[in-house]
């Protein structure tokens, strides 16, 4: 049998995608193997268990890795398997990779050790929005087991009975689904956790502490055996530290220790990234020194949405006084509503393992599409330092689409990156078509053409999607996304040829526009988007732009050549916003028709005494009306809204709430009919206030 190393199976796979040798299908990416000839499938004898449990298995004791979730695998040339496990989770895994390994009716000679590096390894479905369906979760939890992933956090933002009606027990149907998501994640050896959000409206009596032990007892009788206790996103007296700690050294005490079956509570506390925090934070400190050992914290590292270095480890884990729980939000899109992500996992650090306790993925609402970050996520926390994610997204696409995966991969490099957001989380996008979309902004024919090809390729992958019934629910999800890359794709072509014989620039210009409104009228098909979808984006960080500068030369150059005045710019960007309010400062906003609205946002927001949000307009609007929730029934008299002719002259519009207890602030008819090139919100509190940025909307004339 011939040694190999990892690093050759890593290398060969990109190049001859499967049915090369079956090890290197194997995903996540074994630890020890050593690999001979790939041969037909023939019965040899198989012999399965758990060392000092089975006999059968007795004599391979030493192979098998000292570690949890271990296992040792054998498969000799006439077809003979042995798979000896540390534990009945070992067992499962090794039986996963026997499996892939036999996938396509060959077996290979071959052993493995193997063993996992993070201890917790899985998915939080922690995101706003529309929580997953009955059926999404139970095709996640196949899929975690499949991919050797062991925890399920349940804490859906917006599902009532986690966060807004905590106190209240699950209606008898939502009880029975829970039921059964508990039976399949025991199944397929995943750790189901069910999480409360009860931070909002809180308050630190015994009545309520009990009101949360009844609720967990609930929750145990129907058979969940794992919980976590969220904090996320509140302020106020749900926030405070010790309070906190309190809670859950009562639950860890009282309900967890007195279960006996019950696993490490989970907390995800309130101060759960670093610049939310500070070097000095006295919560981080006290919730390290008086939560009890076993408890897990969360935390999603230097931001809310970042990638995870060792540094960062250190910092928390000091303050944390253990290892830090990781949450990674990552492919979650609930403040990038109108991108879908299908890009791989990529960017924390490959030697963390042992600086983490767990690593969780908060994905989007969409939950097959999230399947291919997610499999990159099983991948990297199982054997980080060979973590490769160029492969092990190949391998996902295969995964997730059998069939039509090179369709799939075509489109899913239009849809990786986020676009502006708040967080300033971006990645990378279309990496292969970078230099030919610099060349083609210069003018050069051959990046041009390139261009082209690639929105024929663009046009004939979304048309395979479409059609595909390869995973209908995957193609059921991004059916918008799939439409809108068909209109960027014949977008482009336009485009292109009319760069290419700037003749046909005349004849295109109105299919141009007509394309660019299509486009447009998707983004605001009511019927096709939920509540809160700003939009329908695809290729926007190279494709889109590429495409643009493309037209804006041609059309110069005709323009030059003609004499004529054709637009040269394709997209208008008529408004920009600004703010002197950190976290507002690089929120997103949206123009559909004469309706304007900001981006919401998730979190709590620190508003600055005296700090305002401005919209800027390029010309002179004229104002209808306007509206904004920042959740509290009290913030009409903590803001000056202000509107700022042409001419530079400033004017008051007064704010009021219609009714007590309603959070929606309103405007006076003042307002209507109101010139304005610039608006302004500004906090006249006199004080630092924190609040929901729920919704800021208005429209014009
Ligand atoms: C929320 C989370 C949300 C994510 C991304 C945490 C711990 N909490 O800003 O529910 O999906 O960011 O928007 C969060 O990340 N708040």
């Amino acid at each position: 049998m011939k040694k190999r190393t990892l690093s050759f199976f890593i290398s060969a796979f990109v190049s001859s995608m499967i049915a090369v040798a079956q090890v290197s299908n194997v995903s996540p990416v074994p630890h020890e193997v050593t690999t001979g000839d790939i041969y037909p499938i023939v019965k040899g004898k198989y012999i399965e268990g758990i060392i000092g449990k089975d006999k059968a298995v007795k004599k391979y004791k030493k192979l098998v890795p000292e570690k949890a979730e271990s296992y040792y695998l054998s498969i000799d040339k006439k077809g003979n398997v042995v798979l000896a496990a540390r534990d009945e989770q070992g067992l499962f895994y090794g039986q996963q990779t026997y499996l892939s390994i036999k996938e396509d009716g060959k077996l290979q000679e071959c052993t493995i050790r193997d063993w996992p590096d993070v201890a917790w390894r899985g998915v939080v479905e922690g995101f706003y929005g529309q929580p997953w369906s009955h059926t999404d979760r139970i095709r996640q939890l196949f899929f975690y087991g499949q991919n050797k992933l062991n925890v399920y956090i349940y804490g859906p933002k917006d599902d009532p009975y986690h966060r807004d009606h905590w106190r209240d027990p699950y209606p008898q149907a939502e009880a029975r689904e829970i039921k059964d998501l508990v039976d399949v994640a025991k199944a397929n050896h995943v750790k189901f956790y069910w999480a409360i959000h009860p931070g909002v409206d809180i308050k630190w009596n015994d009545e309520d502490r009990d009101n949360l032990i009844n609720k967990l007892e609930k929750m145990y009788e129907l058979g969940v055996r794992s919980f976590a206790v969220f904090f996320d996103d509140i302020w106020g007296e749900g926030a405070k530290g010790d309070k906190q700690a309190d809670l859950l050294n009562y639950i860890d005490n009282h309900f967890v220790k007195a279960k006996k079956d019950v696993s490490p509570l989970l907390l995800c506390p309130t101060e759960y990234n670093r610049a939310w925090s500070s070097d000095d934070s006295e919560y981080l400190h006290s919730l390290g020194s008086t939560l009890n050992k076993g408890i897990e914290v969360m935390w999603t590292g230097n931001s809310v949405v970042h990638c995870i270095d060792k540094e960062s480890m250190e910092w928390i884990n000091k303050r944390i006084q253990r290892k830090g729980y990781i949450w990674w939000n990552f492919p979650v899109n609930d403040f990038v509503r109108d991108h879908i992500l299908l890009g791989p996992a990529y960017g924390n650090g490959l030697d963390i393992a042992d600086d983490v306790s767990g690593f969780v993925s908060n994905p989007m609402q969409y939950a097959e599409s999230s399947k291919l970050a997610l499999f990159n996520i099983a991948d990297y926390t199982w054997n980080m330092a060979n973590y490769d994610y160029k492969s092990s997204w190949e391998k996902a696409l295969v995964d997730i689409m059998p069939i039509n995966h090179d369709a799939l991969r075509t489109f899913a490099t239009y849809n990786e990156d986020l676009g502006a957001n708040g967080h300033g989380f971006r990645r990378e996008e279309s990496r292969e078509l970078v230099e030919a979309a610099k060349a083609a902004c210069e003018g050069d024919v051959s990046g041009i053409i390139h261009i082209k090809r690639a929105c024929d390729k663009l046009d004939d992958a979304a048309r395979v999607l479409i059609k595909s019934k390869d995973n209908i629910t995957l193609v059921n999800e991004l059916i918008p996304w799939i439409v809108q890359s068909i209109n960027v794709a014949n977008y482009g072509n336009l485009i292109c040829d009319a760069a290419l014989n700037n003749d046909l620039v005349a004849e295109n210009y109105d299919k141009i526009k007509d394309m660019s409104k299509r486009m447009y009228d998707l983004e605001n098909d009511k019927s096709a988007l939920h509540p809160y979808q700003t939009g329908i984006k695809t290729a926007t960080r190279v494709l889109m732009p590429t495409l643009n500068t493309i037209l804006k030369n041609a059309v110069e150059k005709y323009n030059k050549k003609n004499g004529t005045a054709l637009n040269p710019n394709a997209e208008y960007q008529p408004l920009h916003l600004t703010a002197t309010v950190p976290q507002l400062a690089m929120q997103p906003i949206t123009m559909k028709g004469n309706d304007i609205a900001v981006t919401p946002s998730n979190e709590v927001i620190k508003w600055p005494k005296d700090s305002h949000l401005d919209i800027a307009f390029d010309t002179e609007i004229t104002l209808n009306g306007l509206d904004f929730d920042f959740g509290e029934s009290n913030q009409a008299s903590n803001f000056r809204l202000e509107a700022q002719d042409a001419e530079g002259n400033w004017q008051n519009i007064s704010l009021c709430h219609y009714k007590e207890n309603e959070t929606t602030v309103h405007t006076g008819e003042e307002i209507s009919g109101m010139k304005c090139k610039n608006l302004r919100l500004t906090n006249i509190s006199g004080k630092e206030l924190m609040l929901y940025f729920k919704s800021f909307r208005f429209n014009k004339k």
